[in-house]
């Protein structure tokens, strides 16, 4: 990826296509092709041609998704479906006939069965169910896969597919109903702090477990193996460490100094029981996370603090 290549973040203004662009910024690449979605939304084919055919991207980072937490998919199963397989298509084949060098596709550790070995090796994928909260953005996410993998065994076409883990850092998504874990758990253990609450209230009931990557670190893997991967193989993206939904609620506590209690709305879903990624892939392909949980979560938080009113 040549300094002056021409390169559209797809989805700049998200949690991960900010981190993307943060990261290409910083390696002094110049040629950003960047359009929100109230420029052109992706999930309209001839828009998207419309923007190719202008612009040519010569790279391009796939971050535009319709995404959210457990309750979001769960509530909103036919945009997590359709958009998404919209989105992609629409970008994966007009990439290809515009004729791009090469495509970044970026998945989520959901598209594994619910029940997977943990941790979860990238050959798991389609061989069991998946989870029912989340399965139609899944199925989406699966089908962004097959078509990467189809252009690059049907036309060549050098496209590969990342598989991230649960993602958290700065620009994230904090309303509390749409939201994933970490960051509803920052907002709520501030705002009850704030407020003196004596009570804070978690959803499910805490025993699930998760691995959390730093966005920032997501971006550093997807800069990394553009540059150095071109495989037909999907590769998962995560730091290799997972804790409870418990413990990161007392992590979450610590860090913005709440003292009261923390209970549990078991009402709520649990989602997936485990989703720790196993990373031995990416590892060997030369490429670690760097940033410790406890470190981003503070970073995170410091974020939310100045950022709150444009946040919440
Ligand atoms: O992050 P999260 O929404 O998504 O929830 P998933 C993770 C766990 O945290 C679940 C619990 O067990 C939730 O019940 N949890 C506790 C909370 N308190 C809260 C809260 O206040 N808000 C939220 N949101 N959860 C998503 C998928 O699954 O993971 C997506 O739905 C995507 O498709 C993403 O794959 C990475 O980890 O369960």
């Amino acid at each position: 990826m040549h300094q002056d290549a021409r390169i559209f973040v797809a989805g700049h203004r998200g949690l991960v296509g900010s981190a993307i662009v943060r990261r290409l910024q910083a390696d002094g690449h110049q040629q950003l092709l960047l359009a929100g979605r109230d420029q052109l939304d992706l999930r309209n084919q001839a828009a998207v041609e419309a923007f190719f055919a202008q612009h040519k991207p010569e790279y391009v980072f796939m971050a535009a998704a319709t995404v959210g937490g457990i309750h979001a998919n769960d509530s909103y199963p036919a945009e997590f479906l359709l958009d998404n397989l919209r989105i992609q298509n629409n970008v994966i084949d007009t990439a290809y006939r515009h004729g791009t060098t090469k495509l970044t596709f970026l998945g989520s550790s959901c598209i594994y069965p619910k029940l997977a070995p943990q941790p979860i090796r990238e050959e798991y994928l389609l061989t069991g169910p998946l989870e029912p909260t989340n399965e139609w953005y899944a199925v989406a996410k699966i089908a962004g896969i097959k078509l990467c993998q189809a252009y690059r065994r049907q036309y060549g076409f050098n496209a590969i597919a990342l598989m991230p883990t649960n993602l958290y850092g700065p620009g994230d998504n904090f309303d509390l109903q749409t939201s994933h874990v970490l960051p509803a758990l920052l907002r709520k253990f501030h705002e009850a702090k704030s407020k003196g609450d004596s009570q804070v209230v978690m959803w499910g009931t805490g025993t699930p477990r998760r691995e959390f990557l730093h966005v920032d670190d997501l971006a550093d893997a997807c800069v990394f193996l553009t540059r150095s991967y071109d495989g037909e193989d999907i590769v998962n993206i995560g730091v290799g460490e997972d804790i409870s939904i418990r413990e990161l609620a007392e992590l979450i506590a610590q860090v913005t100094g709440y003292e009261g209690q923390i209970v549990n709305d078991t009402s709520k879903p649990d989602g997936t029981p485990r989703k720790l990624l196993d990373v031995s892939r990416v590892n060997a392909l030369g490429w670690h996370a760097k940033i410790p949980l406890r470190e981003g979560v503070t970073e995170t938080y410091r974020w939310f603090l100045q950022n709150k009113a444009k946040a919440a």
